[in-house]
């Protein structure tokens, strides 16, 4: 049987939510982000609206960047916590239809409507009233594509933005992505991108027209026969409800580039300490660790290690952070930003197992668990180990007026 796949993604997420809340931006250009400072600011764009995007102004842009092109656009910080919470509201009439809902990101899920058809009308009534009952109870509009797979149903959910419909039906799969630049080929990265570059392919209908054979000796049985079948329009991938968080990680963009090794560090540390209780909260561990590092000028590396066992406190994530720093840093470059990243969670790690397989978990879990019990009461600044932290009392009180925490992954 032909499945019925919803791909939903909010327009200009964050800025919607804001130019709703204050009436007074709309019409505006609105940037979400780091606060310009009047063209010195060091963070990043996390989204723009669509006025402002005519500017050419969009997310992960430097916020200085983004001041360049419009100084009069309203700027914004970002809000999580209301994101989230209508992220939650938006999720509940979402899994009214059906109940497999894969969450891709904040804003952003697949749908696999099938069964729901019988009750619901097919797929173009079922985004329709989607569509209506999100513009109802949030005021805010979403895209939605409907294909027989998430692929398609992706690619059309972006075609019409804002406040899209577009509605593949079976049979026009093919015709529909052939126009489409083949970046949008899931599972191509930089180096494959390049390598169908050589074989003169800029769109998915190039690579649809290579064929398999040719897809197969450039790329290998598994890649290039994906390719053959995305390029045509088919992906049997189910929509997977639980899919769980895949990693989690905060950055920290400095507000001046740092030349001083010891601040690096204790940032990096504290990152640590934060990306811990984090994962601790949401009761996650994982078996990798990933440092994130941007010189001034703005190039950025990531390096990472694999650990023996998952990890989720300070005492695991720290040494190997702090190694992987020190191994990627050019010491002659100054620092504009320090990230720490642990993924890696499948279904093998994390602390659900370790329950089971009783002591499994370090020493340090407990302590862990004690100090986050003690920071939910008393504040996170009343809690440090100072063995471990020999530095982080001095960056936690110079640490305000430091910029600002953003992106959380
Ligand atoms: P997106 O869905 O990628 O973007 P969007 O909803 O703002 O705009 P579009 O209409 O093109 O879908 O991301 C959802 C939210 O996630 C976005 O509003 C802000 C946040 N975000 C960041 O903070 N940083 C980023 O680099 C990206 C891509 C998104
Ligand atoms: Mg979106």
């Amino acid at each position: 049987m032909l499945r019925t796949i919803l791909h939903v993604d909010m327009d200009a997420f964050f800025a919607a939510v804001e130019e709703r809340e204050t009436p007074a931006l709309r019409e505006r250009p609105v940037v979400v982000g780091a606060d310009p400072k009047g063209g010195r600011g060091r963070g990043v764009v996390a989204t723009a609206n669509y006025e402002a995007r005519r500017y050419g102004i969009g997310s992960a842009m430097p916020i200085s960047e983004a001041y360049r092109r419009c100084p009069g656009a309203a700027y914004v910080r970002p809000r999580g916590k209301l994101y989230r919470e209508v992220s939650r509201r938006i999720f509940a009439i979402l899994r009214s239809c059906t109940d497999l809902v894969e969450p891709l990101s904040i804003d952003e899920a697949f749908l696999d409507v099938t069964a729901s058809r019988r009750l619901l009308g097919d797929g173009p009534a079922i985004a329709r009233s989607l569509k209506e009952r999100i513009r109802e109870s949030e005021s805010l509009t979403a895209s939605v594509g409907v294909a027989t797979s998430k692929f398609v149903a992706k690619l059309a959910s972006d075609l019409e933005k804002p406040d899209g419909l577009v509605i593949v039906p079976a049979g026009g799969e093919r015709e529909t992505i052939a126009p489409l630049d083949v970046r949008r080929l899931w599972g191509a990265g930089p180096r494959t991108l390049a390598r169908l570059e050589r074989l003169g392919v800029a769109t998915i209908g190039d690579v649809a027209a290579l064929g398999r054979e040719a897809l197969v000796r450039e790329f290998g049985e598994a890649l290039g026969g994906r390719f053959h079948e995305l390029s045509r329009g088919i992906d049997a991938r189910p929509v997977c409800p639980d899919r769980a968080r895949k990693s989690l990680g905060k950055e920290f963009t400095f507000d001046r580039d740092v030349a001083d090794r010891g601040q690096v560090e204790r940032t990096l540390l504290r990152l640590c300490e934060e990306v811990g209780a984090a994962l601790r909260r949401e009761k996650l561990a994982g078996h990798t660790v990933t440092v994130k590092l941007r010189w001034e000028g703005f190039e950025t590396v990531t390096r990472q290690a694999a650990q023996a066992r998952p990890v989720d406190t300070t005492e695991h994530i720290w040494p190997p952070a702090r190694d992987l720093l020190r191994a990627a840093d050019q010491p002659a470059r100054r620092v504009r930003l320090v990230g720490v990243t642990v993924s890696g969670f499948g279904a093998a790690s994390g602390r659900q197992l370790s329950l089971f397989e009783g002591g499994e978990r370090t020493p340090g879990s407990r302590v862990a668990d004690a100090i986050d019990t003690l920071a939910e009461r008393f504040g996170k600044r009343a809690v440090t180990r100072a063995a471990l932290l020999p530095d982080v009392r001095r960056e936690a009180s110079h640490s305000a007026g430091h910029g600002r925490p953003e992106a959380e992954s």
